[in-house]
């Protein structure tokens, strides 16, 4: 099949000679482009559900987002209304992305039938549907409990909250969804990433963090008394400098979740939204490593107030991916993806970002890790840097296309034109 790119029609041929040039020059360089695509070929991404609907979920009593700390902007026509339109947009998404990926679900995504049901009673048939599908589609699920969007939020305060009850709750909830993780891990046979992020923090100056954190210490314990093999669960915790109203304090702080991952065998989420503009999530890789098995992250853009703009090809994303590949710690370290834009196609922000990533992780695959090591010294700075720069003039681009060809996905720009068909086609008459 060819491929329409900008209007001209690219022959398949054309793509695998131009690769084949880039391929001699990498290898001049030292470096093995086939080997960097089979690398790139056993990396899944893990696809955040919530991308498609704009943090909704298909709750029958709908919760708002307000006082989540999250807000999503624009009104983009279209957005999923059903599971069934959410799975279809998934499809669509993952027939434009390269590779064999993973699907990340939350809690407020099951199949509730048409009785309400609450947090603490979500079990693990509200989710058989969506194994199904991902099983039929060659797909594994990850996990997450839903700590907002709902009343007992309302206060700011879930899991740290001083008043038992609520607290309470929040435990149940979070128990039920590591119960529904363990099984769609042990059924998909494969380790289920349940992950844990609770908005709890206050728009003002609090007086009581102490009582705050030592709630939330004594929930996660309470949370963390049942184990399940991690064949079938691994959990992780996920950090936020701040959010819209909890400007002035956020319990569930870096601090606070690598001291509790460390001490409980617990996985670091890290989203790369979450922390000061200036700060490399990218440094902290190797930092943390050494202490713990594995590391979560979420890939998404910080852009002034909001964590989550659509992921694209930036240096951070470049300079995480390259973190993980010079640490060897590829079987190691979870990717997900994390942001939520609502004024744009929703599908093309699932692809554009996965895209993203990938190209980030291959860019880094390209890289001559012993020539880099090499010229690591301080007295070869100067070489370091001419390479590295070097590095960024080497044709990337057809080793990237010739990916996409070899995965029967769209090459280049080319992705876009199915998801204006898609849209013309099913979102316009939504
Ligand atoms: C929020 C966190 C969290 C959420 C999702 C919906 O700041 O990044 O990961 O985006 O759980
Ligand atoms: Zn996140």
């Amino acid at each position: 099949m060819a491929f329409l790119r900008g209007g001209v029609r690219m022959d398949p041929a054309h793509i695998e000679n131009a690769y084949l040039l880039a391929r001699d020059r990498y290898a001049e360089k030292g470096i093995d482009a086939e080997k960097a695509l089979g690398r790139l070929q056993a990396i899944s991404l893990s696809l955040h559900c919530w991308q498609g609907d704009d943090v909704g979920g298909f709750e029958k009593q709908a919760g708002s987002l307000a006082g989540s700390g999250l807000q999503v902007t624009g009104a983009y026509p279209g957005k999923a209304r059903t599971i069934e339109e959410l799975r279809s947009d998934l499809e669509q998404a993952f027939a434009l992305i390269p590779g064999r990926h993973r699907v990340n679900l939350h809690a407020m995504y099951g199949e509730f039938g048409d009785q309400p049901v609450d947090r603490n009673a979500i079990e693990p048939e509200h989710f058989r549907g969506w194994l199904e599908w991902a099983h039929h589609h060659g797909l594994k699920i990850d996990f997450n409990a839903t700590c907002f969007a709902h009343p007992k939020a309302s206060s700011g305060y879930t899991l740290s909250s001083r008043e038992n009850g609520i607290r309470k709750f929040w435990v149940d909830h979070v128990k039920c969804c590591r119960r529904v993780a363990a099984s769609i891990g042990r059924e998909q046979q494969s380790t289920c990433l349940h992950n844990l992020w609770i908005p709890d923090g206050s728009k003002d100056i609090p007086t009581d963090r102490w009582g705050a954190r030592a709630a939330l210490l004594k929930s996660l314990d309470e949370i963390f008394e049942v184990e399940y093999s991690p064949q079938q669960i691994k959990d992780s915790l996920e950090s936020k400098l701040f959010g819209i109203g909890s400007e002035s304090f956020v319990v569930g702080s870096h601090e606070f979740y690598m001291g509790y991952a460390l001490t409980r065998g617990k996985i670091i989420c890290l989203d790369l939204g979450h922390f000061h503009p200036t700060e490399s999530v990218a440094d902290k890789i190797s930092a943390i490593l050494p202490f713990s098995g594995e590391i979560l992250l979420h890939i998404s853009r910080g852009v002034r107030w909001d964590s989550d703009h659509i992921v694209l090809l930036n240096d951070e994303v470049r300079e995480v991916a390259a973190e993980i590949v010079r640490s060897q710690a590829l079987d190691r370290i979870h990717i997900a993806l994390d942001y939520f834009d609502a004024s744009v196609n929703r599908i093309g922000a699932w692809v554009l970002g996965a895209r993203s990533v990938l190209k980030g992780l291959l860019l880094a695959l390209l890289e001559p890790q012993d020539k880099l090591r090499e010229l690591d010294p301080a007295s070869k700075a100067l070489q370091r840097l001419s390479l590295l720069e070097e590095l960024k003039t080497l044709p990337f681009g057809p080793v990237w296309d010739a990916y996409c060809l070899r995965n029967s996905v769209p090459a280049g720009e080319d992705w876009l034109r199915e998801i204006e068909a898609y849209e013309r086609r099913v979102l316009s008459r939504r």
